[in-house]
């Protein structure tokens, strides 16, 4: 057990870094080291680490300057990042000199990295899988730009009062951003509203131009992707709005005045706050503006920087190419063909080969109410130029359809990207995108063959999987240090940047030395949450008990409520026989709710109700704790996957379309208590079924019984007096005492008996018993020891395939193409 996971870097200067540190300190804030707070000594930290890795991004810039190699920029409503600090001390292999420089000053490293506040510019799976991709991208050495939104408020802070999830503005820029470059020399202008007239020039040529707008001025601020140990730096550019200019007080007449002061506030609406929605659209004007704000700056500057070193637009495909992460920025598609027609005097044809060549389309769900569908009244009113060449694609789109399908009027209904006033944003992006990818097998099969039929059968050659993954210096190497130097002891340090080589670890799946050893790590790392449970909740959770976690966004389809239902049975079995058979359990959740989803925060407080009751019951004598992690976020998510035992992955089947979460608790070797949706599937493939519960319908089932109008819960209602009486205690004041009604909607939500309304639509009844029975086989399996530590370790050596940097390399290999930077030594 000699190896440790933190090699010596050879070019990292400890000396030189303590200095700056000290510097830092005063001239920042004319303090000495002991007169510092911690946030103080942070900031003078994080500008310390900065410096060194300023030196390798103008290295890097400099080298794709003179390389010139193809770039992918990465459109992204969302970014998740988490804490920078600790990250980039890891990918400039610089931890041990950083904690020993530290150690001679006095100060601890994980206080340090807990002042520093997570960049929350994301909502859950679909803003992480943008982090994580950035840290392959980096790590791989390809050029990449991640472009996004400075988002003023990230997601909100969660409080939990009185059970309730309450949300709190999350200022996370109010201490500043060490790690941030404002450059203001590449702020672009954008326009927004007025109307299109079209002069003819001397040529005869009509151009559009758009009049009586109001223009918002794009500032980009940079941020340092730091890759591992290669010294590449890429960059994520986030768009800050200005106003354009402040309004002259002696030309002003009424109209103008009130434009100006327009103008003014759209400037400062605009970045103001994420829209915290996952997989759910809202539909609000300020939402698409936000959209077209940071497509039209991000456009733009690729364009203008291809601009600066070559002189055929046309070939523009050649060296650039976008990635769009979800239909948010589909806008691009337009946009780009905007400034190639209106800028660069395109033909429509030359315009639309470079866009088709350059836009590529991932999908991240199947849930309708996720598609975004923009009315064309507020469409064309926002953006009315970007509108006008939207329906000139739709218009030779729909003649494309009827050359394929001749007076099939219903394909036209099913596929054309304007219809019933609306804009119909997933097939303007599959319509102009070379490539369409779904984010796991399942889901991409679910694609092809129901939601995206149409579009497949039209177009098959576009269609792609790309299963997605995660990064292992994050989620490994930083979140779990035990665990990491105990895998690079047994097969060295090879995974860090080659996740397969892991599988070394499968011959020690049934060493008996090797199993203790995972166990006692786990148990480390059990201790770890248990401190920040006592810390951050005041309950008291026995690090021997089984650790069973769901965190994720609260949605109806990842069925939190089957899990607290579940609970709810186990604890009516436990009061009506104190003395059977069980072995103590604490259920861990951590979830955010979107703001306005009242199912979603009912069931934050029906947890908390059940947690209240059942902590608080001496009967059962501790043998189940509930715990509800307040303000679920990448930097306790880090402490979290590292102490699970059972991973929660219990997902209606077919609605989870890949799932991330579940690939950070393999390589932290819990075991998956899942349905067969999404990236479970695959995950079941690699580590064996036998070394995971798996449990309830199929995708197929579920399809299945939604094609024919779903199925019937108040059978099982009627016959299964277990489920029956769980749910009356919905309603009867059990966790509700003096509000029997509080639950009552969720109830509904599962039985309806008193309208039309569909019911229990993510099939949580159905499943009830077969889950049950897969939580008794979790049960079992984990009072055999070394059959549990046994399945834990190969959990973690059949994780190879879920690195991000896999991913990744799918993304280089079958749709970007891009071509791979190597630094030249220093
Ligand atoms: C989001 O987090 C995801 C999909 C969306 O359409 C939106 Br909007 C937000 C998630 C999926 O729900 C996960 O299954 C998937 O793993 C993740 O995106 C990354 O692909």
């Amino acid at each position: 057990m000699a190896k440790k996971t933190v090699p010596v870097s050879v070019t990292f200067d400890k000396d030189l870094f303590k200095r700056s540190v000290l510097y830092n300190i005063k001239t920042l804030y004319r303090k000495t080291l002991e007169e510092a707070t911690p946030q103080q000594v942070f900031q003078a930290v994080a500008y310390a680490i900065k410096d060194a890795v300023v030196d390798n991004w103008m290295r890097t810039q400099e080298e794709y300057e003179k390389q010139d190699p193809k770039t992918v920029y990465y459109l992204s409503m969302e970014f998740l990042m988490g804490r920078a600090l600790g990250n980039n001390i890891i990918n400039l292999q610089a931890q041990k000199e950083v904690k020993e420089a530290l150690d001679e000053l006095g100060l601890d490293l994980n206080v340090i990295e807990d002042q520093e506040p997570d960049a929350a510019l994301g909502n859950g799976g679909l803003g992480r899988l943008a982090a994580c991709f950035l840290d392959s991208l980096a790590t791989l050495g390809y050029a990449a730009y991640g472009c996004g939104i400075r988002y003023r408020y990230g997601m909100f802070k969660q409080e939990i009062r009185d059970g309730y999830q309450v949300e709190v503005p999350d200022n996370w820029l109010v201490d500043g951003n060490p790690f941030e470059l404002r450059r203001p020399e590449y702020a672009k202008i954008v326009k927004f509203g007025g109307y299109v007239n079209v002069h003819i020039d001397e040529n005869g040529r009509s151009n559009f131009v758009q009049e009586g707008y109001q223009s918002v001025k794009a500032i980009p601020y940079d941020l340092p992707i730091v890759g591992y140990g290669n010294g590449i730096v890429n960059t994520l550019r986030i768009w800050d709005a200005e106003a354009v200019e402040c309004f002259q007080l002696d030309s002003f007449d009424k109209g103008d005045y009130q434009k100006a002061v327009e103008q003014e506030n759209l400037a400062r609406n605009i970045v103001e706050v994420l829209y915290p929605n996952d997989n759910h659209y809202a539909g609000k004007e300020l939402r698409l503006k936000q959209q077209y704000f940071f497509i039209s700056a991000s456009v733009q500057e690729a364009v203008s920087k291809y601009m600066r070193k070559h002189d055929d637009i046309r070939k523009f495909y050649e060296k650039v190419t976008f990635q769009l992460n979800d239909t948010h920025p589909t806008v691009a598609v337009a946009e780009l063909m905007r400034i190639l027609m209106d800028e660069y005097y395109l033909t429509w044809d030359e315009a639309w080969e470079v866009t088709t060549k350059t836009c590529a389309y991932t999908n991240h769900t199947i849930m309708s109410e996720a598609l975004e569908k923009w009315p064309i009244e507020l469409f064309s009113r926002l953006l009315p130029r970007v509108y006008q060449i939207i329906e000139e694609i739709n218009r030779r789109f729909i003649l494309k359809i009827q050359e394929m399908y001749p007076g099939n009027q219903e394909k036209i209904r099913k596929m054309a990207i304007i219809y019933d006033g609306q804009v119909k944003m997933a097939h303007l992006a599959i319509a102009a995108g070379y490539s369409v990818n779904g984010v796991a097998r399942l889901h991409t099969e679910i694609l092809k063959h129901q939601e995206l039929k149409d579009f497949y059968e039209m177009m098959p050659e576009k269609f792609n999987n790309k299963t997605n993954g995660i990064t292992q210096r994050r989620f490994l190497l930083h979140a779990n240090p035990l665990l990491a130097d105990w895998v690079t002891a047994h097969v060295g340090n090879d995974w860090i940047t080659d996740l397969p080589k892991i599988n070394k670890l499968k011959v020690f799946a049934d060493d008996e030395k090797s199993q203790q050893e995972f166990m006692n790590i786990k148990y480390q790392n059990k201790v770890r949450l248990a401190k920040y449970i006592l810390e951050h909740n005041g309950i008291e959770v026995d690090p021997r008990s089984i650790f069973d976690v769901q965190v994720k966004r609260l949605h109806e389809y990842k069925r939190q409520l089957l899990n607290i239902l579940h609970v709810m049975y186990l604890y009516n079995q436990l009061k009506d026989n104190p003395d059977m058979d069980f072995y103590p359990r604490t259920f861990i959740f951590g979830a955010k709710a979107a703001a306005g989803y009242y199912n979603a925060k009912m069931t934050i407080k029906l947890i908390n109700s059940v947690a209240d009751v059942v902590n608080n019951d001496p009967a059962i004598n501790g043998k189940i704790k509930v715990v509800f992690i307040e303000n679920y976020r990448v930097s306790n998510a880090e402490i979290i996957f590292a102490a699970a035992d059972v991973s929660e992955q219990i997902s209606t089947a077919s609605k989870e379309a890949s799932g991330t979460g579940n690939m950070k608790f393999m390589l932290n070797g819990a075991l998956t208590l899942g349905t067969m949706d999404g990236a479970n599937v695959e995950i079941v493939e690699e580590v064996g079924k036998e070394n995971a519960f798996i449990f309830g319908l199929s995708s197929d089932e579920v399809i299945n019984y939604e094609n024919n109008g779903g199925y019937d819960p108040t059978e099982i209602f009627n016959n299964d007096p277990d489920i029956r009486r769980v749910l009356m205690q919905l309603i009867n004041g059990t966790y509700a005492p003096g509000d029997p009604d509080r639950f009552r909607t969720l109830y509904n939500s599962l039985l309806n008996t008193l309208s039309t309304a569909k019911a229990d639509t993510y099939f949580i009844l159905k499943d009830f018993r077969s889950y049950a029975e897969a939580q008794k086989k979790v049960e079992a399996a984990y009072r055999d020891e070394k059959g549990w530590a046994r399945s834990a370790i190969l959990n973690v050596a059949c994780s190879g395939k879920f690195t991000s940097d896999r991913t990744i390399q799918e993304y280089v290999d079958d749709i970007w193409h891009l071509d791979k930077v190597v630094l030249p030594k220093k």
